[in-house]
């Protein structure tokens, strides 16, 4: 029993880490929807544990509510218990939402680049290093800044995500969508298209590398090659 649930408990906590893990944030936007995630998980936990006692009590303590009515039972539990969990939550995802938009932020420095998918590829186009080639699966960024995503299509609807860096954006065609990430440390980070667009999309993956500012300077001054 014991090694069933630490086997058990091994393989949930084995999914909140790795290179694609949103639980396992990297930098500040990630940290910010991680930590929605947690309070929402909060929330319906405790609505859970709620449910889960009246239900117990139900079932070992014959003729428990059987006092109030039905209509009384309707409105605390369907009404008066949920909504003020519901817009508690709903508000908090709104606020921390707001502060992941581009703009939001203390107006400092950002670094631009448009990551423009195809079927099955991310070309990174890196928007302040004029003549600079850009990048195929492969995203150089400086780390220790806010990223600029300006996530474009060529074809269908993708979607570039880099779950420990920060949040989804759409890649339409003919429209330019921006969200902003950042890598509080150099090292390497997945990425993934995260809006099903066609066969290939299961491989759609790409590298987001993240280096030190000198290092990312002499990297981006000779063209990001290796
Ligand atoms: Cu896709």
């Amino acid at each position: 029993m014991f090694h069933a649930v630490t086997a058990g408990a091994l393989m949930v906590l084995g999914g909140c880490s790795g290179s694609y893990s949103a639980l396992d944030p990297a930098g500040p936007h990630a940290q910010t929807i991680a930590q929605l995630w947690w309070v929402m998980l909060g929330g319906a936990a405790v609505l859970f544990v709620l449910v889960m006692v009246l239900f117990v009590l139900t079932l070992f303590r014959p003729g428990f509510g059987s006092g109030v009515s039905p209509r009384v039972w309707i409105v605390a539990g369907g009404l008066l218990m949920p909504i003020p969990v519901l817009v508690a939550l709903t508000f908090y995802a709104l606020f921390q939402g707001e502060r992941l938009l581009p703009g939001r932020d203390d107006g400092g420095p950002v670094y631009r680049i448009e990551a423009h998918a195809r079927q099955w590829q991310w070309e990174f186009r890196y928007l302040d290093e004029p003549g600079t080639p850009s990048t195929l699966d492969v995203l150089h960024i400086p780390a220790g800044l806010p990223v600029e995503v300006v996530a474009t299509s060529a074809d269908v609807i993708h979607s570039f995500w880099v779950p420990r860096l920060g949040g989804k954006i759409d890649a339409t065609p003919g429209h330019a969508a921006r969200i902003r990430i950042e890598a509080d440390q150099a090292g390497q980070y997945g990425g993934v298209c995260a809006e099903y667009c066609g066969t290939g999309h299961s491989g759609m993956r790409f590298r987001v590398e993240a280096h030190e500012g000198a290092d990312f300077r002499a990297l981006a001054d000779r063209g990001f090659a290796p």
